[in-house]
């Protein structure tokens, strides 16, 4: 893969296979490393959709997705889940340890290195309190930790496998503000050469970011920096009033 790995939509459309109206229509933007891309928009607006075209949970119906410059297609898919760290929506884990959770994308990760990932996501303070820390176990789907911490632990998981693409899917909402705000913050050093693409709901997440697109009904209506977005688009403002 060349990297760095932008990220290009040329012209994407998509609509998921039996459905009348497609869910994306006209897409085309650039995320590019060393940048973070914010994508906001109402529920149902395709944002989730968006970023799965990205790692070919589906492919795109018209247009092209390249990274590096290289059209998804031709890429492969070792090539595509070695170099993009996907944060789902609602982050899963496997029954395990926290220890193998955080290794799937990272075999060789060394504890040093999980633990790093860990203080990032800010999750290290709860897993040292548990017993067997990186050793403790996980139940299947998760279910005996919470779902922030759950949200953190699959964050630290994107970050062990250290990928030239980020992508997170609404994955601070369950934060409390002041922990969305630390986790940011700290992340700027561990991603400061991938491309990080973010879904937020919350606009205090993404008001740094280098561009914001706004999603609504499948179409990308306005496009720019928080600053840019309050001057110039009225479903922003509405977004931000909301
Ligand atoms: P999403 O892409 O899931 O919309 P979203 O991520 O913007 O919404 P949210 O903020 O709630 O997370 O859905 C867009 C449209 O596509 C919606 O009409 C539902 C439809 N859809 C399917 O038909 N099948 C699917 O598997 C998904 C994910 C969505
Ligand atoms: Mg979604």
């Amino acid at each position: 893969l060349p990297t760095p790995g932008t990220v290009e939509f040329k012209n994407v459309s998509f609509g998921y296979p039996g459905a009348e109206a497609p869910v994306l229509n006209d897409i085309s933007f650039t995320a590019k490393p060393g940048q973070t891309t914010a994508i906001i928009g109402s529920t149902g607006a395709g944002k989730t959709t968006l970023l799965n075209l990205i790692p070919r949970l589906y492919d795109a119906t018209e247009g092209e997705i390249l990274i590096g410059g290289v059209p998804l297609a031709e890429l492969g898919r070792d090539t595509i889940s070695r170099n993009i760290s996907a944060v789902p929506q609602r982050p899963y884990l496997f029954s395990g340890t926290i220890g193998s959770n955080l290794r799937f994308g990272a075999q060789n990760a060394t504890e040093e290195e999980l633990w790093e990932a860990l203080k990032v996501a800010q999750a290290d303070g709860f897993v040292a309190e548990r017993e067997g820390q990186l050793d403790s176990k996980i139940s299947q789907g998760g279910t005996n930790v919470s779902g922030g911490q759950r949200q953190r632990l699959c964050i630290a998981r994107a970050l062990a496998a250290k990928p030239s693409t980020y992508l997170f899917d609404d994955s601070f909402s369950a934060l409390d503000v002041n922990t969305d705000a630390r986790l940011r913050a700290a992340l700027a050093e561990p991603t400061k050469d991938a491309a990080v693409i973010i879904v937020a709901q919350r606009v205090s997440t993404i008001t740094g970011a280098d561009q914001i697109l706004v999603l609504d009904h499948g179409e990308i209506v306005a496009r720019g920096t928080h600053e840019q977005l309050l001057e110039t688009s009225e479903t922003y403002q509405e977004i931000v009033a909301s």
